[in-house]
């Protein structure tokens, strides 16, 4: 099936020509057909030669009513232009099809109707050179007569080869039904109807209502008035709603798949050129387009007004809705200023869906020079390098596909400013045991804040990846070097703490280089200090000479593990990267402390099979 919506001034002949074609009444109301003006939508539908069904959404001309016309329109993917031979090109005809550019509808047909009442030819020359300038191009032309009947024959084919020619949608693609009709049925409930462009709807499927994402299941569905489990688009449906009393779902409204489509109320988007200025190809110098503060939105069925705000002097505007919309990347929307002086209707492809706040000077014009390189349809790494991190769900739900494997958890990030991230984390850290040697690492909440992200697993992930420079330890990151595992709140003089920090700066370098003596006098380090420093836990008192960082016994333990089992006095202080002056006193305390035993030729292993890796190790 497909969906063509008419489009055409007032009295021009559209619902008399659906009626000849379908032999249905479109015109719904009284009132209308006592006027004889279509005020609403209305629905009819007729197999074309060859088999295939269509259904057409019959809109009004009347200028009074264009926005109930771009409710027709926006969601159908191919539309019917109808001009009166007797009536010629007129303000609506032009209008619809500024409207048809501005969604950007590709496929069309020219019915050149009242062709018993003048000659077709004037009318067809001077609409085709309109609709040649705009997204239809070019397009077949018939000249009719729903009176009489000529060339109802060639319509019919003509909208047969129209329909086979149409791209078939995915019937896998995210679900969004624009509400046009909402009803209630005795019996059944609440109903509503749309055009569904692309996707499936089934009987059973829970959806939400935007825009207050108010769950409803599918109770039952109809297309062309015929029950059906399930309905792929493009499509003509109906679908009675479980969930929702009659009275709620109204026009503008939508159906749409939970996680598969952003409720924004700001979106980033890129004006296109208005109908009938497009430039020849190669030469696209944009005109200055002004748009007022304020004007109205359409996408859909559905009409918002928008606050507008040019992001510097390209064709880049953020827009500020009142009511929140359904979006994707790479919708078009359609912006309409009624009673404006200027453009009348403009189209706008949406860019971005979640665009990050403008808060530092110059971020308007920077962001509208980034944006007016992008392509139509943003890819994951366009969006990604806006947004530096994104979460699969949220990339998905902004309509986007092809997304690069996660960082961390569902996190998704821009490769340039995670692999910037590297640097950024060890300074934050090696800054942080700078400004502190005593403190136990930094924690990866302040880190996170530090370097600006979303969430801790980011830091996580990062530190994960760069043990070289960064390790997590305990929960905390801390440079490279021996644990300095502080059990307890230090409370040494200042001066005290000032010379323990200077001896824990020197061995985070080389962990097993205790400071000679002649440093530690120089610190004002005596062996009374160092007693009270051991005692807080910040410093490791091998002799009374002898100090190391706290945790240099583990990490001394680690590294003798991996000798081969005994090994030398010698053996052990290359492994340790120190002299004899610290290798002796060092295995000795590790003796005493019953991590190592001595044998009788001078040779020590490790205890409790610690060579296959020490209990203490962190
Ligand atoms: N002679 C003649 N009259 C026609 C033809 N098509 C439509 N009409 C008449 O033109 C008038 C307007 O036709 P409609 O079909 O209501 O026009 P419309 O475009 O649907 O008008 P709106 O919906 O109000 O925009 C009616 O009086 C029709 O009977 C035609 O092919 N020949
Ligand atoms: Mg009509």
């Amino acid at each position: 099936m497909q969906v063509i919506a008419t489009a055409g001034h007032v009295d021009h002949g559209k619902s008399a020509l659906v009626r000849a074609l379908t032999g249905m009444e479109p015109d719904r109301w009284a009132e209308e057909r006592r006027r004889g003006l279509t005020i609403d939508l209305g629905f009819a539908w007729m197999t074309l030669p060859g088999g295939d069904r269509v259904a057409f959404v019959d809109v009004p001309g009347h200028e009074r009513f264009v926005p109930n016309m771009l409710a027709g329109v926006g969601p159908a993917p191919a539309v019917l232009l109808v001009v009166a031979a007797d009536g010629g090109w007129m303000p609506q005809s032009a209008e619809h099809l500024a409207a048809i550019d501005a969604v950007g509808i590709r496929h069309g047909l020219l019915a050149v109707t009242r062709c018993d009442l003048a000659d077709p030819g004037p009318a067809t020359r001077q609409a085709l050179d309109f609709v040649s300038r705009t997204s239809l191009g070019a397009v077949e032309t018939v000249a009719v007569s729903a009176v009489t009947g000529t060339g109802l024959p060639e319509l019919r084919a003509a909208l047969a080869r129209l329909v086979a020619a149409l791209p078939a949608p995915d019937p896998a693609a995210p679900v969004r039904l624009w509400v046009d009709r909402s009803f209630s049925i005795r019996g059944s409930g609440t109903v509503v109807t749309g055009t569904l462009p692309a996707g499936t709807v089934t009987a059973g499927q829970e959806l939400l209502l935007t825009p207050s994402l108010r769950p409803v299941r599918i109770r039952g569905l109809e297309s062309l008035n015929e029950p059906a489990t399930s309905v792929a688009g493009v499509a003509r449906v109906a679908v009675n709603l479980r969930g929702v009393p009659a009275g709620v779902p109204a026009r503008g409204m939508a159906l749409i798949e939970a996680g598969r489509w952003t409720l924004t109320k700001l979106l980033d988007v890129r004006l296109s050129q208005p109908s009938g200025m497009t430039p020849p190809p190669g030469m696209t110098p944009l005109p200055e387009m002004t748009l007022p503060p304020e004007i109205t939105l359409h996408i859909g069925s559905a009409r918002t007004r928008a606050r507008v705000r040019p992001l510097g002097a390209s064709a880049i505007v953020r827009l500020m809705l009142r009511d929140a919309l359904p979006l994707h990347v790479g919708d078009r929307v359609l912006l309409r200023d009624p009673g404006g002086a200027g453009v009348a209707i403009l189209g706008a492809t949406v860019l971005d869906v979640a665009p990050p706040a403008l808060t530092r000077r110059g971020a308007a014009a920077a962001a509208g020079a980034e944006l007016a390189a992008w392509p139509d349809l943003p890819s994951a790494a366009d969006l990604l390098r806006r947004h530096g991190f994104l979460r699969a769900g949220a990339l998905a739900a902004m309509g986007v596909s092809g997304s690069p494997p996660p960082v961390a958890g569902d996190w998704l990030a821009d490769p340039a400013r995670w692999a910037g991230l590297r640097g950024q984390l060890a300074e934050a850290v090696a800054a942080h045991a700078r400004r502190d040697p005593l403190a136990i690492g930094m924690p990866p909440e302040a880190a996170r804040a530090a370097l600006g992200l979303p969430d801790r697993a980011l830091i996580e992930a990062l530190a994960h990846g760069m043990r070289v420079q960064v390790q997590l330890q305990d929960g905390y990151l801390r440079p490279p070097g021996p644990p300095k595992v502080l059990q307890s709140v230090p409370s040494l003089p200042p001066r005290l703490a000032a010379a323990v920090r200077a001896v824990l700066a020197d061995l985070a370098a080389a962990p097993f280089i205790a400071p000679e003596a002649g440093r530690l006098r120089e610190l004002g380090l005596d062996p009374r200090a160092i007693a009270a420093a051991a005692r807080a836990g910040l410093l490791l008192r091998v002799t009374e000479q002898i100090v190391l960082a706290p945790g240099a016994e583990a990490e001394a333990a680690r590294i003798l593990a991996r000798l081969p089992q005994p090994f030398t006095t010698a053996e052990a202080r290359q492994a340790l990267g120190t002299t004899r002056r610290v290798a002796i006193p060092l295995l000795e305390y590790l003796d005493r402390a019953r991590i190592t035993q001595r044998l009788p030729d001078d040779r020590r292993r490790l205890r409790l099979g610690l060579a296959d890796g020490p209990p203490w190790a962190c």
